[in-house]
């Protein structure tokens, strides 16, 4: 069951977030973690075993990740430790090759360069489609992690989450930052409709929640999913929100591949950023969740789909689905700065029991 100062009360939808500033934008994110820090390229000095043979300097290029071939197989999908999750059932899912690593800043703005794409965050909201909003709610913007003392009261996830005006992948903590010495940190501040511009220039598609889920227990059946915070995944360590004590040696997003792989060779399935999945969301988790705008009654009429593998954000007092069978809801128009993506490739067949 959740714990801590993490709280059931209702996120509403990202217009709502907007218009309520600060006050209304974080209970969408609460649930999952985000960040604000930026972790250097070069892993200080700080950092642990954790440390992976490919971070940054074997892999630097805004070419496409390689790529781990993940056999079919049949596995207890889901898990116990929040409503969401359970309860576990068996699932079959066929053979796929999902990316190694979490997209970066310079693959998505290759894509960008290629292709003049312009995310949901840095498009303002239509007025005609919100009657009688303010400008100031009409504004491009994304959502920040920004503690701070003053204003932290912890009953209240907007005590710690911001929508900034002008943050973006670009500009990833608002005006004023941008992507010197992030170019291999994962992209974040993208909506859904964002990452599956991307995955289709890349001739690719995101994966669904049962082949992402699969891949991160390193396609092992046996594989025992533990609820205990990993040592090697990019997460919070000391006492969300207030105290980072940044004991894997990042306070904020890593650059891909420096946190060990999982079984397959794959880096940061859990933690450093959520990740993006094609399925819409329901509560109660279903083997083919179709292609409607899923539904989340914790965030009523905004059309959500499923993250999954935790971000930096997620301690041991906070949001603990640093875990495989861990899923969160997301509204699909809202990136965030702790949610990114991977793909998978397209020839890859999604299988008879789970489309
Ligand atoms: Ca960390
Ligand atoms: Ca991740």
């Amino acid at each position: 069951m959740k714990t801590g100062i993490e709280t059931d009360a209702a996120p509403p939808n990202f217009y709502a977030l907007k218009k309520g500033g600060v006050g209304a934008l974080a209970m969408l994110i609460v649930l999952h973690g985000g960040t604000v820090g930026c972790a250097p390229e070069t892993p200080g000095a700080s950092q642990t075993a954790t440390q992976s043979a490919d971070c940054v300097a074997t892999w630097t290029s805004d070419q496409p990740s390689p790529e781990v071939s993940v056999p079919g197989g049949e596995f207890r999908m889901g898990d116990t430790l929040y409503p969401e999750e359970g309860p576990p059932r068996i699932e079959r899912v066929g053979a796929f090759s999902i990316d190694r690593y979490e997209v970066t800043n310079a693959q998505f703005a290759r894509f960008v360069t290629a292709t003049g794409h312009v995310t949901v965050a840095e498009r303002p909201l239509d007025p005609a489609a919100f009657p009688g909003a303010s400008p100031e709610a009409l504004q491009a913007g994304s959502a920040v992690f920004r503690f701070g003392e003053d204003r932290f009261d912890p009953s209240d996830a907007a005590s710690w989450w911001v929508f900034v005006p002008g943050a973006s992948w670009k500009h990833p903590d608002g005006p004023g930052s941008d992507l010197s010495g992030r170019m291999h940190q994962p992209v974040v501040h993208v909506a859904l409709e964002d990452a599956k511009a991307y995955a289709a220039w890349a001739g690719r598609r995101l994966p669904s929640e049962i082949e992402w889920e699969w891949a991160a227990r390193g396609a092992d059946p046996d594989a025992v999913a533990s609820s205990e915070q990993p040592s090697e995944a990019n997460t919070w360590q000391g006492v969300f929100p207030a105290l980072n004590t940044a004991d894997d040696g990042y306070e904020g997003r890593a650059p891909v591949g420096c946190f060990s792989p999982n079984a397959l060779g794959l880096h940061d399935m859990i933690g450093n950023v959520w990740e993006w999945t094609a399925d819409p969301y329901s509560v109660v988790r279903l083997s083919r969740p179709g292609s409607g705008a899923g539904r989340d009654p914790i965030q009523p009429g905004v059309a959500v789909s499923v993250i999954k593998g935790g971000s930096y954000l997620c301690a041991r007092n906070y949001c603990m689905r640093y875990r495989p069978g861990a899923r969160h809801s997301q509204d699909r128009t809202l990136g965030a700065s702790h949610i990114g993506f991977r793909t998978v490739a397209l020839e890859s067949p999604r299988g008879p029991d789970h489309n």
